[in-house]
């Protein structure tokens, strides 16, 4: 249930082997070649050179396969390091962006918890900037996190995890809009007391990048690296259950969308409910929105997906699944 990307990945490291997918799919440069993938793509990983590690490592590692989910346990405490570093990441081949950081990637790490577990979030302000680090959800007042945490000083936030359902996080230090759109964003999966059903299951965080500090974003991308599932895409096998963790974090843009090609999806709008909202194709988040999405996809082959405004697939956000 746990692994089914585009080439193989080595357990911990994040690598990925691009000679192994291409095997799988001999298809692959056609899909490369797709006009929505071609801006980055081309200026990018260029035809069938494995991806950089460095890549890879930002794009996949934790941030893609959730871990799973845990049955309710009382008293149960999730202790999560987050430290803020400003520095450069590599957020397309050769396309480098003066970012600000949790834990040295954009979007931070992606935190699961199950539905009355105590998150203990130790955080440390490594930058040269005040920032903190503020949660979605419900928790008491006194650890909303949007206090200003001095450069290189600690801070402990403590609350339970709730309610049920995909939450972002972000830095909330002033201009918040700076401290976002620099990268200081991630998501928390919060489980319902009840799991889910089993299905196979991934997060995808749409960024977006201003690299010119034009305050326009000349690249996005879903997890951080722009181009990354329209060179590799996702394999699902054919028929079973696909849960998305959708959440937008673009800065600069009203909104973005998801949109699946070939095949409609049940959508949990902020997962805090156990019944679909709608059934669409399309779903559409403002910033910080982020939905639950289930799917079967019935037969072999290639199933597109994007934000629906579609300079953002084309400047880096298009992917693929494959359904296999
Ligand atoms: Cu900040």
């Amino acid at each position: 249930m746990r692994l089914l990307l585009g080439g193989s990945v080595a357990a911990g490291t994040g690598l990925v082997s691009g000679r192994a997918h291409a095997d799988a799919y001999p298809d692959d440069a056609s899909a490369a070649m797709h006009p929505m993938s071609v801006p980055v793509v081309q200026s990018g990983y260029g035809g069938n050179a494995d991806p950089p590690a460095r890549l890879g490592a930002n794009a996949l590692d934790s941030l893609l396969i959730p871990p799973p989910a845990e049955a309710p346990k009382p008293g149960r405490v999730r202790e999560v390091s987050l430290w803020v570093n400003e520095r450069p990441i590599e957020v397309a081949e050769g396309k480098s962006f003066a970012a600000w950081t949790y834990n040295d990637r954009v979007p931070g790490p992606l935190i699961r918890a199950t539905e009355g577990d105590e998150l203990l979030i130790r955080f440390q302000n490594r930058g040269m900037h005040p920032h903190n680090v503020h949660f979605h959800g419900r928790h008491t007042v006194s650890q909303d996190g949007w206090q200003p945490i001095p450069s290189g000083a600690t801070e402990t936030y403590r609350f339970r995890a709730g309610p049920a359902g995909l939450h972002p996080y972000h830095c909330h230090a002033l201009p918040v809009s700076q401290h976002i759109a620099k990268g200081l964003y991630g998501a928390l999966i919060v489980d319902p007391p009840t799991p889910r059903p089993p299905a196979h299951e991934f997060s995808l965080v749409l960024c977006g990048f201003d690299l010119d500090g034009d305050g326009r974003n000349e690249l996005y991308a879903w997890n951080g690296v722009a181009g990354f599932f329209a060179r590799f895409p996702i394999k699902v096998p054919v028929g079973e259950l696909v849960r998305l963790y959708l959440l937008n974090m673009v800065s600069g843009d009203p909104v973005a969308s998801f949109h699946l090609h070939a095949e409609t999806f049940d959508v949990y709008r902020t997962g805090t409910r156990l019944e679909p909202d709608e059934h669409t194709d399309v779903v559409t988040l403002a910033q910080a929105e982020r939905a639950i999405v289930e799917f079967r996809l019935p037969e072999r082959g290639r199933y597109m997906f994007h934000p629906h405004q579609v300079h953002m697939a084309e400047r880096g956000a298009m992917g693929w699944f494959s359904a296999i």
